[in-house]
């Protein structure tokens, strides 16, 4: 890999680059803190592309300068005046475009919003900022005049990911099956409760809008007041059920443990964070059909669900997508998210009641 400086030398920066060091727990892209000298010019974010996972970048960043011009359109009209921190603001390169191709890897620069924070965990008040932030962040996209491409086709498509678990299986690449008869029976017996959003859509009764499809609680931006900025990582914004953005902020929001914990004791869900990003999100995503409400429960379990079936395939494939950090990194996150999916379950009426007495009060 080239140097980063020089990578860095082809964005049309301001100030003189100082530091350069990574930064963020993403488990796809490598990111990194660009910090200039003095406290006149804004710091930087650089990103490598995974452009294995990611494979149409021109696709990937037209989608993302679609969505961003229109939420900096929508805080205009709104009359909001800390703009700069609640959009993310990518930067040209001197191909004018807003990546860079070094004739191997694809790079990005973005703004570095001053002030804020990332959580790997949060409080059941900072849940319902949460929830509120992604309903708005869908409301304020509904309108959008662009149509987005799918940067990764079928991204969150159970039926896919299904079949892409049962091909790792068939194929048992890395010899790792016997270990993990037990979580595949366990999938294979949700398998068709779990592919309900598909069906619903074949059928009519299920729309698909503009969504995030990645809410872990790590890509949002905080104030210093708990206060949610803006959502970042939009590398997988793209039409999809809104059951993927509640879902995976629950998934990871309402965890006790890790995602990736090895003590399952640990592991379970909060209904406290529950109620409370349900109760945001409720009051931020107006749009909502009785059919996407009524299923808010069934995302809270597909989340947990598809997160165990992916990491399960790539555990069985021997690792060729998620970074890990030890052998058996993927089957302590399969093992992990089953915990979690099993409590999930053991919620869902009370989950239901919950979202009645929102409806009703
Ligand atoms: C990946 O890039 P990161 O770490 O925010 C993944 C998500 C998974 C998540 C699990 C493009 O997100 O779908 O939910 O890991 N992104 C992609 O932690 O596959
Ligand atoms: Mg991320």
């Amino acid at each position: 890999m080239k140097n980063l400086t020089e990578t860095v030398s082809h964005f049309k920066t301001q100030g003189v680059i100082g530091e350069i060091k990574p930064l963020g727990t993403g488990l796809i892209n490598d990111t990194y803190q660009v910090t200039t000298l003095g406290d006149d010019t804004p710091n930087y974010v650089l990103q490598r592309i995974n452009h294995a996972i990611f494979q149409d970048v021109e696709m990937l960043q037209a989608n993302i300068s679609a969505v961003t011009n229109q939420i900096r359109r929508k805080l205009v009209e709104q009359g909001e005046t800390d703009i700069e921190r609640k959009v993310l603001h990518f930067v040209d390169s001197e191909s004018g475009k807003t990546y860079w191709f070094d004739g191997e890897n694809y790079w990005r620069m973005m703004v570095f919003i001053p002030r804020a924070k990332t959580y790997e965990t949060v409080n059941p008040e900072y849940s319902y900022y949460a929830g509120k932030a992604f309903g708005d962040f869908q409301a304020k996209l509904a309108d959008i005049p662009e149509t987005l491409g799918e940067t990764i086709p079928d991204f969150h498509n159970m039926e896919f990911r299904l079949q892409q678990l049962r091909d790792a299986v068939a194929a048992n690449a890395a010899g790792r099956l016997e270990d993990v008869k037990y979580y595949i029976d366990e999938i294979e017996k949700r398998a068709d409760e779990m592919c309900k959003a598909e069906r619903l859509y074949r059928e009519g009764k299920l729309p698909k809008r503009v969504c995030h499809c990645d809410t872990k609680v790590n890509n949002m931006m905080f104030d210093e007041d708990g206060k949610v900025l803006c959502v970042i990582d939009l590398d997988t914004v793209m039409p999809s059920f809104i059951f993927s953005d509640y879902g995976d902020f629950l998934r990871t929001g309402a965890n006790t443990g890790d995602e990736d914990d090895e003590d399952l004791d640990k592991v379970g869900f909060d209904m406290e964070i529950f109620r409370a990003f349900t109760k945001g999100y409720l009051e931020g995503a107006t749009f909502l059909t009785p059919i996407e409400i009524e299923n808010l429960p069934y995302a809270a379990a597909l989340f947990p669900y598809m997160q165990c079936v992916r990491f399960l395939a790539d555990y069985i494939n021997g690792d060729t997508y998620y970074k890990t950090k030890y052998p058996q990194h993927n089957l302590v996150r399969t093992k992990a998210q089953f915990k979690l999916l099993q409590s999930v379950e053991a919620h869902t009426d009370e989950m239901k009641s919950f979202i009645d007495s929102c409806l009703q009060g």
